[in-house]
C-alpha cells in the first residue's frame, strides 16, 4: 500500500469509529431548524451533510483543513524557485489533514504521472463529437467514458465488502486526478489548435505539465496555473458541483460517474460557467463602448444596462459568501505582483469599485461582492488563453482535488445513500393552515 493511502486509511478508520459512537450517543440532537423560506429557497444554509476537506465561512471565505488561502500560499510546498503552492500539496492536506513535505509532494507528482494514461476509446469518442461541442460537454463525456476502468465498479461486481469501499475509491480518485490535465489539454488543443497535441513532460509537476500541454510555456503562466488549480480545488460540500458528486457517489456509483455528474453541474452559468460569462460580458462591454479603457462612468452605465435587460452581473454575488471572495483577492494579489498595467485586469479592478454599490442599491442582492470567477478570465487572457469557452474546464480540473478527496472520506467513513425529503406545495399550504 502506498504511503498516502496507508496514512488515509489509518485516519479514516479512526474517524469512522468515532462517528458511529457519536451518532449512537447524540444522533437525536438538533443542529438547526428549517424555515419555509429555505424549503422554497434552494436549501440555503441547511446543514445536511459532512464534508471533511474544507469549510466556508460567509465573511471569512474558504478554509482548507483550517488554512486560509494566504496561509496555504505560505505553508504548502512549492516548485523549486516557484512562489505559488503546488496543488499536489493541497490534495495531500485535504486527504490526510497534514501539510506534506517537499518529498511527499514530489512522490505525489511522480505517482500521478504514472497513472496518467488515457484509454484510446476516450480519444476516439471525443473525435466522434463535432469540434464545436462545448468543451465542458467534452470534458464530462471524457470523464464518464473512462468509467470503463473503474476499480470500484470492478471490485463491487466481484462482491467487495463495505469495509473496503474506501480502497478502490482512493485508486479511482488518484487515477482520475492524474488523467484530468491530459484529458483537458487534449480537448483544448482539439477545439482551438486544430488537434495539434503536445506530449506530456514527465519531469514537470501536475500544474506545470498541464500548462505545458495547453501550449503556454511561460513561467508566469505556470505560476498562475499552480495558484489557480489550488484556489479552485474545494468550496465545502454544499456548492452545486460538490453536492452533485456527493449525491451521485452516495449511490455507490464510482467517482468517474459522480465526478462527471459534478462537471455537468459546474457547467451552469450560475456556477462554474460564470468564469466564461464574466470575460464574455467584458468583451461585449469593450466592443460596445469601442474602447478597452472605459471610464468608471461608462462601466457603471454598462452595468445598469445589463441589469435593466434582466440579466445578472456575472462574477458577482454568492449563495454563502457575504464579503469579497478570498479567491478573488488571491488572484488580484497575483496580478499586482506579476502583471503591470493590463487593460482587462484594470477593467476587473474598476468593476470591483463600481459594481458593489449598484448591486447594493437594488436592495435584494445578499452579496454585492465579487466571487472567484470575477477575476480569472482577465488573467488567462493576459497570458494568451483567450478562448473563454474553455475556462470552466480549468475550474473542473482543479475541483477534482477537493471533491475526490471528499469522496474518499465519504466511502471510508461509510456515509449512507443521500435521500432528503421533498414536500408538495399542497402539503405546505395544509401545514400553514394547521399551524
Ligand atoms: N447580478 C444581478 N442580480 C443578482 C446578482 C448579480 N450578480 N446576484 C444576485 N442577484 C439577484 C438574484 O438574481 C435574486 O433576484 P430575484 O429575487 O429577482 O430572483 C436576488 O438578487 C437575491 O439573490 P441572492 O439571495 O443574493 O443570491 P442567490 O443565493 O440566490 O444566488 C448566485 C447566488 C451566485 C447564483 C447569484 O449571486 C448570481 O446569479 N450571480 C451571478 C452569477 C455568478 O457569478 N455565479 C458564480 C457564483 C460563484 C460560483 O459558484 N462559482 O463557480
Amino acid at each position: 500500500m502506498d504511503k498516502l493511502k496507508q496514512k488515509f486509511h489509518e485516519k479514516a478508520s479512526a474517524l469512522r469509529s468515532e462517528i458511529r459512537a457519536l451518532i449512537k450517543e447524540h444522533g437525536a440532537k438538533s443542529v438547526g431548524e428549517v424555515s419555509l423560506g429555505q424549503v422554497f429557497g434552494g436549501a440555503r444554509g441547511i446543514k445536511t451533510m459532512t464534508w471533511e476537506t474544507s469549510a466556508l465561512d460567509p465573511n471569512e471565505g474558504i478554509r482548507f483543513r483550517g488554512y486560509t488561502i494566504p496561509e496555504l500560499r505560505e505553508k504548502l510546498p512549492k516548485a523549486p524557485g516557484g512562489k505559488e503552492p503546488l496543488p499536489e500539496g493541497l490534495f495531500w492536506l485535504m486527504l490526510v489533514d497534514e501539510i506534506p513535505t517537499q518529498e511527499d509532494v514530489q512522490w505525489l507528482s511522480d505517482e500521478w504521472e504514472k497513472r496518467a494514461t488515457i484509454p484510446q476509446h476516450t480519444y476516439d469518442m471525443l473525435e466522434a463529437l463535432p469540434d464545436d461541442t462545448h468543451p465542458m460537454t467534452q470534458f464530462t463525456l471524457g470523464i464518464a467514458s473512462m468509467q470503463y476502468d473503474s476499480v470500484f465498479a470492478k471490485r463491487y461486481a466481484e462482491g467487495m465488502s463495505k469495509l473496503d469501499y474506501w480502497d478502490p475509491t482512493y485508486e479511482d480518485s488518484m487515477n482520475l486526478i492524474a488523467r484530468l490535465p491530459k484529458l483537458a489539454a487534449y480537448i483544448y488543443r482539439r477545439v482551438y489548435h486544430d488537434g495539434n497535441h503536445i506530449e506530456a513532460n514527465l519531469n514537470l509537476d501536475w500544474a506545470a505539465n498541464y500548462a505545458h500541454m495547453l501550449g503556454i510555456d511561460n513561467p508566469d503562466f505556470t505560476s498562475l496555473m499552480r495558484l489557480y488549480l489550488t484556489i479552485h480545488a474545494d468550496h465545502e460540500g454544499g456548492n452545486a458541483s460538490a453536492h452533485t458528486a456527493h449525491l451521485v457517489n452516495s449511490t455507490l456509483a464510482d467517482v468517474y460517474l459522480s465526478y462527471s455528474g459534478a462537471m455537468n453541474s459546474l457547467a451552469g452559468p450560475l456556477h462554474g460557467l460564470a468564469n466564461q460569462e464574466v470575460i464574455k460580458w467584458i468583451f461585449e462591454m469593450t466592443k460596445s463602448l469601442g474602447t478597452t479603457q472605459p471610464t468608471k462612468d461608462q462601466i457603471a452605465q454598462y452595468v445598469q444596462d445589463t441589469l435593466n435587460n434582466g440579466r445578472v452581473i456575472p462574477g458577482y454575488g454568492h449563495a454563502v459568501l457575504r464579503k469579497p471572495d478570498p479567491r478573488f483577492t488571491a488572484q488580484k494579489t497575483f496580478a499586482e505582483e506579476y502583471i503591470k498595467d493590463d487593460d482587462y485586469v484594470n477593467i476587473v479592478w474598476n468593476l470591483f469599485e463600481v459594481v458593489p454599490p449598484i448591486l447594493q442599491g437594488l436592495g435584494k442582492v445578499k452579496n454585492p461582492w465579487p466571487n472567484v470567477d470575477a477575476h480569472s478570465g482577465a488573467l488567462l487572457v493576459h497570458y494568451g488563453l483567450k478562448e473563454y469557452g474553455y475556462y470552466t474546464v480549468l475550474f473542473g480540473v482543479s475541483r477534482a482535488l477537493g471533491v475526490l478527496a471528499a469522496s474518499c472520506w465519504s466511502r471510508a467513513i461509510g456515509l449512507p445513500l443521500e435521500r432528503p425529503k421533498s414536500v408538495t406545495s399542497k402539503w405546505i399550504k395544509e401545514f400553514i393552515a394547521a399551524s
